[in-house]
């Protein structure tokens, strides 16, 4: 039914756009949104190029996904446009540089790609006169691997002389000289292994420093981010997926007393405890500036017992750039079926369990103790249920609605602990957050 909708929709859309002459290829739209301003100009710059037989191109990867990726590239307050599109017949595809004057758009350079589809488009100062380069990544039909090609925009076009292949990258300064390098991270395939290579600007080339070992068990990337690791180092997180679906982080960096790209988590201690079954990426959890690896692992339980009601912790860690060690930061209680997470209070760690119950989709935190070697529930300290909004309307008796978010209401329950171990509602609010919605 859902599907049907969307449909109808599409439908509607496309009657009321009234396709023209040229269409689109993204995945997820199927009739040009009407360009307004900027890139309606930059479209009949298009028109004018092609004499109206084209199709847009869109990035697949990568932070920009427009067809036309507006950029103030060379730092004046005014921006710069790079458009991809593709012949009419769709065997060559364009990137189309586009410069402003006073509001005007003008063509400075039509480069015919090596490409089937367009990867990504990336901007990064890579040598530091502040203003970008600009990064284009190529797929082809015939490889999974990637061909990048930077241009140097000075009032004309200039290739930057690479030649290289990869399955993902990420641009940021990893030898600390204020100017960006980029980061090519290769997946195992027939003829590589895994590695990730750190390309640097010098003397007008893209110069090849330092390569270091990946994890050749990774088939995938779910996410690659630049940033800091810890105060003052910063290096690339990379979070992965393995052939068994599972996932897990490495951290690049570069280290310029050596000097030698590393990946210290996985080459020397902790690695294996960042492998994880459920698919959370690494993210700022607590928002003090560095990334947190999340280190999953369940909560504490008795042998005897079904642990597949027993709820995941996870230990936000940030890589201790002296012991090359994870250290835990903060932690949650994550709830993925319902998608919250529930820091927990300082004085919740080590002494507090907790277990989902998928049919009443509620989580209940408690305290546990050890009666010799046995392991005992203690008081529930709060319970959290997530409702449909018409359940919640029919029978809730009991609990506390504390958010609402599209059709879902999340209520909670005080337990019977009654001591320092229990929260009020408002400390609740503060410590909970929605995950993947
Ligand atoms: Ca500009
Ligand atoms: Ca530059
Ligand atoms: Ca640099
Ligand atoms: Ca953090």
């Amino acid at each position: 039914m859902r599907k049907l909708k969307i449909a109808l929709a599409l439908m509607l859309t496309l009657l009321l756009a009234g396709c023209s002459a040229f269409s689109f290829d993204g995945s997820d739209i199927m009739c040009p949104p009407k360009a307004t301003g900027n890139k309606a100009q930059i479209q009949k710059l298009i028109d004018k190029q092609t004499k109206g037989d084209y199709t847009l191109k869109y990035p697949k990867n990568g932070a920009n996904r427009s067809s036309i990726v507006m950029q103030d590239i060379d730092n004046d307050s005014e921006e710069e446009a790079v458009a991809f599109y593709a012949d009419d017949d769709n065997s060559v595809i364009h990137a189309l540089f586009v410069e402003s004057e006073d509001g005007d758009f003008s063509v400075i350079s039509d480069i015919v790609l090596e490409a089937s589809n367009i990867d990504r488009i990336d901007f990064a100062d890579l040598n530091g006169d502040k203003t970008y380069e600009i990064l284009i990544g190529c797929s082809s039909s015939t490889s999974s691997k990637n061909t990048l090609c930077v241009y140097d925009y000075n009032e004309t076009i200039t290739q930057l002389d690479v030649t290289t292949t990869y399955s993902s990258l990420v641009t940021g300064d990893f030898n600390f000289d204020k100017a960006d390098d980029i980061l090519l991270i290769s997946l195992f395939s027939n003829d590589i292994s895994a590695h990730a290579k750190l390309l640097i600007h010098t003397k007008g080339s893209l110069t090849e420093i330092s390569t270091a070992e990946l994890d050749s068990d990774i088939t995938s990337l779910a996410c690659v981010q630049y940033g800091q690791i810890s105060y003052g180092v910063y290096g690339a997180i990379i979070d992965g997926i393995t052939s068994t679906g599972d996932y897990t982080t490495q951290v690049v960096l570069f280290d310029s007393s050596i000097p030698a790209l590393l990946n210290p988590l996985y080459t020397y201690s902790g690695y294996s405890s960042t492998r994880r079954s459920i698919q959370i990426c690494s993210t700022d959890f607590d928002k003090d500036e560095l990334i947190d690896v999340p280190v999953c692992t369940l909560m504490p339980y008795s042998e005897n017992e079904d642990i597949s009601t027993v709820s995941r912790k996870v230990d936000w860690s940030n890589f201790d750039t002296t012991s090359y060690t994870l250290k835990t930061n903060v932690s949650s209680i994550l709830c993925p079926k319902d998608g919250y997470s529930l820091t927990m209070p300082e004085k919740w760690n080590g002494v507090v369990t907790a277990r989902y119950n998928e049919k009443s989709r509620e989580t209940t935190v408690s305290g546990y103790k050890y009666v010799g070697n046995t392991f005992k529930l203690t008081d529930d300290i709060i319970s959290i249920k997530a409702y449909s909004d018409e359940d919640f309307d029919k029978n809730s008796s009991g609990y506390i609605e504390f958010l609402r978010s599209g059709s879902t209401v999340y209520a909670y329950t005080l337990g019977k602990a009654d001591n320092y171990l229990s929260i009020t509602g408002d400390e609740l609010k503060t410590l909970f957050t929605l995950v993947n919605q």
